[in-house]
């Protein structure tokens, strides 16, 4: 039988192997009730802990006319992050037996909130999780397993609550107690159904063909955060999204799976207010 603190030593071993340096663990029970997702099934039955990952993307410069979030810069997330988790829960598996899931973004979980609870980071006024070390710019992906594993804390702390994120937002989404999705410019970005003029405007205005990144790229938690982009990050880095929409280009980045209708809106509205 193996003691707690041999547990979380070769959990260290097997999740630091793929390259993750930030994580933390939380009770499966205390991030419930989960959220409405088709991969809800592959939670394991008598799931007890879930290992919470996360994948810093920022790179150290940016051009200044970027017009696609710095999430959707990278390589597919969710590929990226699959992977290094399956490894990892392979390894776990192997060593202890028992059951495991890996998920990220389309996961039940309420990633921001598992984090938070996995001692990970604070939630900022944004809804993002800020990491101490990474700030906001990380994905969060996890393990969900049948593992009995000794949690650990949220962090005593909480964001500046400065108000740049809410003073800043483009479309006013971010108030005191949380962020009306609404009115988020990420959201109006992606939306498939005919957007009001003041969606278009926003679209227009911001210049933005895909995602947002103005209430991180405000946050002062972010200033002196490390630049340490994952090592699988760094390849195939595209700063720009191809006008003529590749299939490549789809199925590679994050900003893909809504379909070329809604980039080729996003990029019209850009190209009228001469953006592009
Ligand atoms: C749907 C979704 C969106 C939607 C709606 C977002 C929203 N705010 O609701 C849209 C398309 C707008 C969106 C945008 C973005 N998203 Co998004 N999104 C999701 C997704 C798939 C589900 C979120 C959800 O519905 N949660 C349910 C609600 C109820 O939970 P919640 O918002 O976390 O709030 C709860 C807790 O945070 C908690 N809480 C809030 N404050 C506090 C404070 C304390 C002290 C405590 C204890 C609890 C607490 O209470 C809330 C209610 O339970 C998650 C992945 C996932 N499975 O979680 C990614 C996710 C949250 N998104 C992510 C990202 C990166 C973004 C963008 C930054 C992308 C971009 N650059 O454009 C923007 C940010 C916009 C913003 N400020 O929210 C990351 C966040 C990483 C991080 N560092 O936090 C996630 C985790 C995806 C991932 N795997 O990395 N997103």
């Amino acid at each position: 039988m193996q003691n707690v603190l041999q547990i979380r030593e070769k959990i260290a071993q097997a999740i630091s192997s793929v390259g993750i340096e930030e994580w933390g663990v939380c009770r499966y029970n205390d991030v419930l009730p989960l959220l409405e997702c088709r991969a809800a099934k592959r939670i394991p039955n008598g799931a007890k802990s879930v290992i919470v990952c996360l994948f810093p993307y920022r790179m150290d410069s940016y051009p200044e006319e970027l017009n696609i979030s710095k999430y959707a810069v990278v390589k597919d997330y969710h590929t990226v992050t699959a992977e290094l988790l399956s490894k990892a829960a392979d390894m776990l598996k192997d060593r202890f037996g028992g059951e495991y899931a890996v998920f990220a973004d389309n996961s039940p979980i309420r990633e921001v909130f598992a984090a938070y609870s996995a001692g990970l980071g604070v939630i900022g006024k944004n809804g993002l999780l800020i990491n101490p070390v990474y700030g906001s710019y990380v994905f969060i992906g996890e393990i969900v397993t049948t593992l009995d594993i000794q949690p650990d804390t949220p962090l005593q702390k909480s964001c500046f609550n400065c108000g740049a994120c809410i003073k800043r937002c483009p479309g006013g989404a971010i108030g005191e107690n949380g962020v009306d999705v609404s009115l988020c410019l990420s959201d109006i970005t992606q939306k498939k159904c005919e957007l009001t003029e003041r969606e278009e405007e926003l679209i227009r205005e911001n210049g933005m063909i895909w995602g947002c990144d103005v209430c991180s790229d405000v946050c002062p938690m972010n200033k002196n955060a490390k630049i340490k982009p994952l090592a699988e990050f760094l390849q195939d880095i595209s700063f720009e999204v191809d006008l003529n929409l590749s299939t490549k280009q789809l199925k590679e980045k994050a900003f893909g799976f809504r379909g070329k209708k809604v980039l080729e809106r996003n990029i019209e509205l850009l190209k009228s207010a001469d953006k592009i």
